[in-house]
């Protein structure tokens, strides 16, 4: 991350008296820890911070400081900053339609209300007034990490437990391709700032309803590898029995994507009137990015997905 950019970050900080965090639609491990990690820091400045995301974060949140303070709508009457965490394009935060003359997909002079824009998503269209975008960092919490050293920021117990959780979410526990000699340094010195590590891995990873895990179970019955060589599984709204949320099948991905010699693997999903697709692969010379942009979504090389309307045809 340049210099320059952070050196930015703090004067625009500094001017703002309330500041809003926002996360994207469905937030996770890296949203979420990025935004209380931030929460953390700009209250020690004597900032007001409010955070926001249009859904409420999953319960295996809970072990994080802060959660019950996260809104499902923004309340910008006295805001004068915004600081969006780990949202590749400005619709990710779903807060565009309701607030279109704000949440838009580029600050051009006219600005409304400055968005700083912090991410790490390879498709990120840099839509804020300030963007520290750094596509090489495996987690905006890496980011964030790399912003408070810089800054000499006392990190302490419960701000390095929100900056590992973010960085054991995007790295899929240290397993993912992104897990660079730094993420080990970073996640070692988190530690030794009193970071705690078992209510990371005990809520992120280790932590199903049985209804899910069935879940699972239907997505991994449905798995087969196509003549072009890539695994697919599919999972319609007619094999979901009452109870079971299509947003269960979120990590059942990782499973697919163990087959070994195939180029990626893909879960579709039919949710609510969408269509919901998500890639993984392992190749280095596959970018799934590109592929999931195809259908109007994004993410990185190695981890993509798209939304579409529609249901799927038999
Ligand atoms: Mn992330």
């Amino acid at each position: 991350m340049e210099k320059e950019l952070i050196n930015n970050l703090w004067e625009e900080i500094t001017k703002a008296k309330n500041i809003t965090l926002v996360g994207h639609r469905k937030p996770d491990g890296d949203a979420l820890g990025s935004m209380c990690a931030m929460k953390m820091w700009l209250a020690s400045l004597g900032k007001e911070v409010r955070m926001a995301c249009i859904d409420k974060p999953s319960a295996r949140y809970k072990f994080l400081p802060c959660m019950d303070k996260i809104e499902n709508d923004l309340h910008l009457e006295d805001c004068d900053l915004l600081i969006v965490l780990d949202c590749g394009a400005h619709y990710m935060t779903d807060f565009h339609q309701k607030y279109p003359e704000i949440i838009a997909s580029n600050q051009g002079e006219d600005v409304v209300l400055p968005i700083v824009n912090i991410d790490h998503h390879a498709s990120n269209d840099n839509f804020g007034h300030l963007n520290l975008v750094d596509m090489s960092a495996a987690s905006v919490t890496m980011i964030l990490y790399n912003i408070f050293t810089y800054l000499d920021v006392e990190i302490g117990p419960e701000m390095a437990t929100c900056l590992l959780t973010g960085l054991y979410n995007d790295t899929g526990s240290f397993m993912h391709s992104n897990t660079s000699r730094d993420v080990y340094m970073i996640a070692a010195d988190l530690l030794a700032q009193g970071a705690q590590i078992s209510p990371i891995s005990r809520n992120l990873f280790k932590s199903n309803s049985v209804s899910t895990l069935k879940l699972w179970g239907k997505a991994l019955m449905n798995a087969e590898v196509t003549d072009e060589n890539f695994v697919v599984s599919v999972v319609r709204e007619s094999e979901l029995i009452e109870g079971e949320d299509p947003d269960q099948l979120g990590g059942v991905i990782d499973y697919l994507n163990m087959v070994p010699d195939v180029d990626f693997a893909m879960l579709i999903k039919e949710d609510r009137g969408h269509i919901k697709g998500s890639f993984r692969t392992r190749k280095d010379d596959v970018d799934l990015s590109k592929m999931a942009a195809l259908y109007g979504g994004g993410g990185h090389p190695k981890a993509s997905g798209f939304s579409i309307p529609g249901h799927l045809a038999d």
